[in-house]
């Protein structure tokens, strides 16, 4: 069976213990009471999250939310320091954003190849007793055991980051046009609901000049997806942080419904999800003009909504007419620079405070 997409997901971690110290006495042929040598334990070893553009999405976690990294060995004779404990890298894909989930405040969003948060630090290992010589004591008995490591439950919610966002109706041919413009290969069927995870895609430059920018396709969207109705509208999370929406909407009315409507809800349910989507500069895909009723029913679409001839591209995805035209609009209107996170990005919370009780 093909596993879930998952896209929200809670995890429990825990670092790795700190080793003991040891208590252990110098023994050499000549020297019957020699002096204390017990090493420190190792450190435990830390849960790290790293960013990578080679998994496409939380299953990974949702299969194994418990990360656990490696304890510190304890430490030996001659003074010997205990082997340290593993770290527990796992990688998240890009657009992961994390936060903790007593608080809901923000950890980590991991937004570049390679982004490594440590999500929890492991325990460091306890001194042996040679640490704990002095004049007055010189053969302590003393060792610290290795301290615990950091615990912690966190939610990760991954948000595609991608240029453009596709935003239509069932059946209103995103698929079929992420497949024309880029090397994307989604499902595409005759019937609603056929895409049920968001897909990027890469879109090339027709110029050859900028560099690929990424479309991601996403369910369908329907009237009263607010309220749950259809896939409901949690997957729009995956356009919120696009710097343009691309809207595609079935000029051909194929399910029976009137395009100037299909916009005009489209807006709306976008507006009910996340206000600011409504200011995000768009481009409409008015697709299957291949088909008989589209062109008047394009005509109509074109006086009822006031829209200037620039902001709709006539095309066929089906029959790949006008798409040209329509990827230079998007490089046009998607701007150089790279996306940004949506929200400050704290990456490493840096090294812990020390506690007053660590020696
Ligand atoms: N005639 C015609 N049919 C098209 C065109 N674009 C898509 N279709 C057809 O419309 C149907 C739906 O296409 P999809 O690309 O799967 O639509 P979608 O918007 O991704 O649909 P969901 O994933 O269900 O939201 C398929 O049968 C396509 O072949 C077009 O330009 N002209
Ligand atoms: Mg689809």
């Amino acid at each position: 069976m093909k596993k879930p997409f998952i896209d929200r997901v809670r995890i429990s971690v825990s670092a790795g213990k700190g080793g003991n110290g040891c208590i252990s006495f110098r023994r050499e042929k000549y020297e019957p009471r020699g002096g204390p040598d017990g090493g420190r334990g190792g450190s435990g070893g830390d849960v790290v999250i790293e960013a990578s553009d080679q998994v496409g999405g939380l299953t990974g976690f949702y299969y194994q939310p418990l990360l656990r990294a490696a304890s510190g060995g304890s430490g030996g004779g001659q003074k010997k320091t205990g082997r340290g404990g593993a770290d527990l890298v796992r990688p998240a894909p890009l657009g992961t954003v994390i936060r903790k989930a007593a608080t809901g405040e923000l950890v980590a969003d991991l937004v570049e190849e390679g982004q490594r948060v440590i999500l929890a630090r492991g325990g460091r290992g306890g001194k042996g007793n040679s640490s704990f010589a002095t004049s007055t004591n010189r053969a302590p008995r003393i060792s610290q055991p290795g301290e615990p490591g950091e615990e912690g439950d966190f939610e990760l919610e991954l948000k595609i980051l991608a240029e453009v966002g596709l935003v239509g109706y069932p059946n209103a041919g995103k698929s079929t046009l992420i497949s024309r413009i880029s090397r994307a290969r989604p499902r595409i069927a005759p019937y609603p609901f056929t895409t049920l995870a968001p897909y990027p895609g890469m879109v090339e430059d027709p110029e050859g000049v900028r560099e690929p920018i990424t479309v991601a396709d996403i369910p369908g969207l329907v009237e009263g997806a607010h309220r749950d109705v259809g896939l409901g509208h949690l997957f729009l999370r995956h356009i919120e942080r696009s710097r343009v929406l691309l809207f595609v909407i079935d000029m051909a009315g194929v399910d029976g419904r009137d395009p100037f409507d299909d916009y005009h809800h489209l807006q709306r349910e976008l507006k009910l999800h996340l206000p600011e989507l409504l200011s995000r500069p768009f481009l409409i895909a008015a697709n299957k003009m291949d088909l008989e009723p589209a062109a008047e029913k394009y005509r109509r679409f074109l006086t009822r909504t006031g829209l200037a001839p620039g902001r709709v591209f006539a095309v066929s995805a089906l029959k790949e007419e006008g798409l040209k035209e329509l990827v230079r609009a998007l490089f046009r209107l998607v701007p150089e620079q790279a996306l940004p996170s949506s929200e400050p990005a704290v990456p490493d919370p840096g090294p812990a405070p020390e506690s007053a009780g660590r020696v």
